[in-house]
């Protein structure tokens, strides 16, 4: 039997795709909501570069035309925002980060990546939840490159954490032997954010 009701029938198909799917206390969103802080900066492909740093054996920089150069692979995986929106199915394509790193010799004593975005955006993740091989450098979303305001030209995604983790704007990995809390780290959210364990802000 089928539903005449269109909504309702989509209802019914979010309702059975997100058993065991949906983290706790989040919603399904088929829009693709824009959330950061402060304004979308512009891209200079003229001077725009990724700087790699901190404990690694020697500082790196690669050009726009030099990091599309990189191969890709091309990703399907659910994102979810701490704010209560997750959206399924979204397709990304730029460098596995583990991939990118064999570019570079990383310290041993390298145990956590802080991210520097544009305008002064940082968050900090360990190192082994970077090494996942869902984890990208994405430069393109659905095929196209980015939008400005999903992160245009380059963004991290690391689907198995709340999106704040995901910054847009990159422009710097800096190689850390100790964790340092990031914008929204500082701010009271959870330093790990693992959205099934709604690790959404810091206990006290
Ligand atoms: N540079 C930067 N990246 C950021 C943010 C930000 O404020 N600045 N916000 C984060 C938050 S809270 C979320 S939910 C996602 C939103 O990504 P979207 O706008 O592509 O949906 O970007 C993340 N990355
Ligand atoms: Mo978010």
């Amino acid at each position: 039997m089928t539903t005449p009701d269109p909504h309702a029938r989509r209802e019914e198909e979010d309702r059975v795709k997100s058993a065991g799917r949906l983290p706790p206390n989040q919603a399904l969103t088929r829009k693709f909501p824009v959330l950061h802080y402060g304004a979308i900066p512009p891209f200079n492909p003229a001077t725009w570069d990724l700087r790699v740093f901190g404990e690694v054996e020697a500082e790196k920089r690669w050009s726009w035309p030099e990091f599309t150069a990189i191969p890709t692979v091309t990703q399907t995986v659910d994102i979810h925002c701490v704010t209560g929106w997750s959206k399924f199915d979204t397709t990304w394509e730029g460098p596995r980060f583990r991939d990118f790193m064999r570019l570079f010799a990383v310290s041993p004593a390298a145990k956590f990546v802080i991210v520097h975005a544009e305008a002064g955006y940082t968050t900090n993740l360990p190192l082994d939840v970077l090494l996942d091989d869902d984890v990208l450098l994405a430069w393109k979303y659905n095929g196209a490159p980015l939008e400005p305001e999903h992160g245009y030209p380059l963004r991290l995604v690391v689907p198995k954490r709340y999106f704040w983790k995901s910054a847009k704007w990159v422009r710097g990995l800096e190689f850390s032997a100790e964790d340092r809390p990031g914008f929204w780290e500082r701010a009271g959210y959870h330093n790990e954010g693992d959205p099934f364990k709604e690790e959404r802000t810091q206990p006290r």
